[in-house]
């Protein structure tokens, strides 16, 4: 195969590498993306999620960041302000692993893992203003989120709280439960361990019912999302009630004092009390430990299931296992005893961390109780209507559907009936009340790790925990410190955490706990739109930028980063900080890139670099490659063939046409009164386009489409012929509309071509109307029949009268064999459609 590049003029040969650093540092001289906040254009801020410095690039930033960057370009094309930022979420742990294993520090390891990055991602000629690059490590960034951390501590949403957590003996540290994966560690593949710490706890479930409710006006975002969320935040109606404890309990009076002479429990089916055959009370609750005083056996239980803990999801499938306490309970209503079990599905961190046991009517409950050969006793039954099965010895009927019976005075309410009358004999017993509960946790925010933004905290023995002043942050990470793999080095550095206490001047320690790197992201937003302001958190032109208009990123983030952002932005709300209610307007979820089946950014190491294919083929060939291999929402598998033929594509097609265009000169103006059929039928596809992509781009975001509707354009092109002064100037414009709708997606290429062209910045370029008087179909294929059975096809002008239509029509070949030697008696034509000849 001959090469395409022979043929070329070698003045203007397409070359990639060096095109695009010139319209690179056209950018960059012109500060091009850099916005201010003095603009009469309407604002939009659009963001894809900051990466983690991990080293380099994979294949899923070049995915995220090209799609936020075609977002951001296509705006700015639609005249607007556009805010298109981008910064680094500097801390966590793979800089602390690989400081161990490199032994350099871990801020030096992230610093030139950041610069390398960086210039990749300039290399992919990201549309960034990067005069608003920011760094989560970089002390001007964390001392306000440690401000504002001691001003949630004033206002009494932030506590200290002995939690269980869970430890991964390997990494020592605390991990959350998405870390527990199989109940082993993320990272070290450990064997997770319970561990009782005092941890800081930020009060998000004071939040919790504004941030189920928000998600009803979040129109831009997917269901899919907002259904996480909700399940996340798992709002749920029952009742608390208690059981009492019989008064010869053989507990010690502190913990019969502290349970209130009652073992309380919460459930959201007080319809089945009735049906109670024991109670489980988790692990780690005080009547556990009280019962394991005596009993070795169930010490040893207790131990056991510390040393395991699952992610809550897994505790479904888990094998349930329990024990007896010995102890009993007294029904609330009837006063019998309930024997008391600890059972490994118990949380202890839910409702009071003991349930009610109705084994007819909970799967789990059921599976315990044959398991350990308790009562299980039916206080529900379906309706005589109804044909649901209930076959209590095979499994629990778990319908709310039902009706009850064995329930004395009950019996025979349904389920809403009986939950109130259940609830209000309690409540008469002042045994129980009415709850809400969520399932949200508030969000533990202490890490036992060195990379981190340390914890504004100094603890005295005389005060307890007293705020860092304001005057004295930020408290700032050491940056020099020696690593032995073994915890973080500021737990073993006095010069470091000892000081005096803000508030008595006495002899202080500093908290040497740093915060979850999830705490970093939940702002960075709104620091973006108040860049380098060093006399507060944000100022006002956090309020100019206001929500984010599009926000770009993994679906992998779909809970608990949006929650937690949403949640500070609320509190920052609150401060006067912003003055929208959620953080992102809408939200674009990506899949994922996978290469053979497994997400680019857990694969190994250089597979995933697109170093290989810039230098080989440049940034547009890449970009187009990966907006054309599939829509944003799906996962996808990645191949390298794409860009070779993106290159091929943009070298043959786009850049060619183009130069042997110029090769013929200026052109004349338009008039499209002049036009012929031809020619209009090549505007037409030209104003399809551009209104195609304006649903592609702005509405459906599915970019893939756009390059497949240029890519047919541009083959029209080629093939068009004609070389008359109309011919050429419908040409040009074909040409200028194919540049600009393909611009976001190839920026460089489509900068210089346009350059050529006009002489113009595409960059100040407004996006090209649609001429709907072009759209209107030239040529309309008219169905020729005779006797009501199509014979022939032919083309004719939009509404052409009936006799044009018959004397086309008579000319065909197929029909005129067909009406020779008949009569014909009678035709109908349905104008632009078809013409019928009635013959005999
Ligand atoms: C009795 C009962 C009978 C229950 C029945 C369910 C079905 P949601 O809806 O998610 O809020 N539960 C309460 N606290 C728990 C804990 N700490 N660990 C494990 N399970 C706990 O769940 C509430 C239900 O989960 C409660 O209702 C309780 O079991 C259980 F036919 O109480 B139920
Ligand atoms: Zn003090």
């Amino acid at each position: 195969m001959n090469d395409p590049q022979s043929n070329e003029n070698p003045g203007i040969r397409y070359d990639p590498e060096q095109s695009e650093q010139s319209v690179q540092t056209y950018w960059r001289e012109n500060r091009t993306f850099e916005v201010s906040e003095n603009s009469s254009k309407p604002k939009y801020y659009c963001l894809a999620m900051f990466p983690y410095p991990s080293g380099q690039l994979h294949m899923g930033h070049v995915r995220t960041y090209t799609l936020g960057d075609v977002i951001a370009r296509y705006q700015r094309l639609q005249g607007k302000n556009v805010l298109h930022p981008m910064g680094w979420d500097a801390f966590g742990l793979p800089a602390e692993n690989a400081a161990i294993k490199r032994n350099i520090p871990p801020s030096g390891w992230t610093k030139s893992n950041i610069e390398h990055m960086k210039k990749q991602l300039q290399r992919l000629g990201f549309s960034f203003d990067w005069s608003r690059e920011l760094t989560t490590c970089d002390p001007e960034y964390y001392r306000w989120e440690q401000w504002f951390f001691t001003r949630m501590f004033a206002k009494g949403l932030v506590y200290k709280k002995a939690a269980w957590v869970n430890w991964d003996p390997v990494d020592q540290t605390v991990l959350a439960n998405e870390q527990v994966i199989n109940g082993r560690g993320w990272r070290s593949d450990a064997l997770v361990e319970r561990r009782e710490l005092a941890q800081w706890f930020l009060k998000i479930t004071d939040y919790a019912e504004e941030l189920l409710d928000g998600l009803d006006d979040l129109t831009g975002w997917p269901d899919k999302i907002k259904t996480m969320q909700r399940n996340w935040i798992g709002r749920s109606e029952g009742v608390q009630l208690s059981f009492p404890l019989p008064a010869d309990i053989n507990i010690s009076t502190a913990l019969a004092a502290d349970l209130g002479g009652g073992l309380t429990v919460y459930t959201t089916r007080p319809d089945t009390l009735l049906g109670t055959t024991y109670v489980a009370v988790a692990p780690q609750h005080p009547l556990a430990k009280a019962a394991a005083l005596n009993n070795p056996e169930l010490a040893e239980f207790l131990e056991q299931c510390n040393r395991v803990k699952t992610a809550e999801a897994d505790m479904a499938k888990m094998e349930k296992l329990g024990m007896a306490t010995g102890f009993n309970a007294e029904h609330p209503l009837t006063g019998k005893p309930v024997p008391i079990w600890v059972a490994n599905f118990v949380l202890m961190e839910y409702g009071s961390g003991a349930v009610m046991a109705v084994p007819a009517h909970d799967q789990r409950d059921w599976e315990f109780a044959k398991k350990y050969g308790l009562d299980i006793v039916q206080v529900v039954q379906p309706a005589a209507d109804s044909d649901e099965v209930c076959n209590i010895e095979k499994a629990a009927y778990v319908s709310k559907q039902g009706i009850l019976l064995n329930s004395g005075e009950f019996d025979g309410m349904d389920f809403g009936t009986s939950f109130n009358a259940i609830a209000e004999a309690l409540i008469a017993k002042q045994s129980g009340e009415r709850q809400v509960n969520y399932r949200l946790r508030d969000w533990g925010v202490s890490r036992q790790r060195y990379w981190g933004c340390p914890i504004p905290i100094i603890n005295c023995d005389a005060c307890g925990a007293v705020a860092v002043p304001e005057a004295d942050l930020p408290v700032v990470l050491p940056a020099d410190v020696a690593f032995d793999g073994v915890g973080s080095p500021i737990k073993k550095m006095p010069e470091w955490y000892n000081t005096t206490c803000p508030s008595c001047g006495g002899a202080a320690v500093r908290e040497t706990d740093t915060f979850d790197t999830f705490m970093e992201s939940s702002w960075y937003y709104a620091r973006f739109a108040s860049s380098g302001y060093d006399e507060g958190m944000l100022d006002e032109r956090a309020k100019y930028w206001g929500s984010v208009d599009h926000y770009v990123g993994g679906e992998e983030h779909a809970i608990l980063h949006l929650l937690y952002a949403r949640f500070f932005h609320k509190m920052m709300r609150d401060e006067g900080m912003v003055e929208s209610d959620e953080p992102f307007k809408k939200l674009l979820a990506l899949g994922m890139v996978l290469k053979d089946g497994v997400k680019m950014s857990k694969s190994a190491g250089d597979a995933g670099d697109p170093q290989a294919l810039l230098d080989a083929y440049g940034a547009d060939a890449v970009r187009m490659a990966m907006m054309f291999a599939a829509p944003p929402e799906h996962s996808f598998e990645w191949s390298e063939n794409g860009v070779e033929s993106s290159n091929r594509w943009l070298r043959t097609k786009l850049w060619h046409a183009v130069q042997d265009h110029l090769l013929g000169g200026d052109v004349a103006t338009l008039n499209p009164a002049e036009l012929t059929n031809d020619q209009k039928e090549l505007r037409r596809l030209v104003h399809e386009t551009i209104s195609s992509a304006d649903d592609d781009y702005g509405k459906r975001i599915h970019f893939n489409t756009v390059v497949s509707s240029v890519m047919s354009l541009m083959n029209h092109i080629v093939k068009f012929e004609d070389v008359t002064p109309q011919g050429r100037t419908v040409v040009r414009e074909a040409l200028e509309i194919a540049i600009i709708v393909i611009s976001p997606i190839t920026p460089h290429i489509c900068q210089e071509l346009w350059r050529a062209l006009t002489g113009g910045d595409i960059n100040e370029t407004p996006w090209p109307l649609v001429d709907s008087s072009a759209l209107k179909k030239t040529v309309i294929e008219m169905v020729v029949q005779i006797n009501g059975k199509v014979r022939a096809k032919f083309g004719t002008i939009p509404d052409s009268s009936q006799s044009e239509i018959e004397a086309g029509a008579r000319a065909l070949e197929n029909v005129a064999k067909f009406i020779e030697d008949k009569t014909v008696r009678k035709v109908i034509v349905v104008p632009n459609k078809l013409i019928n000849f009635v013959v005999t």
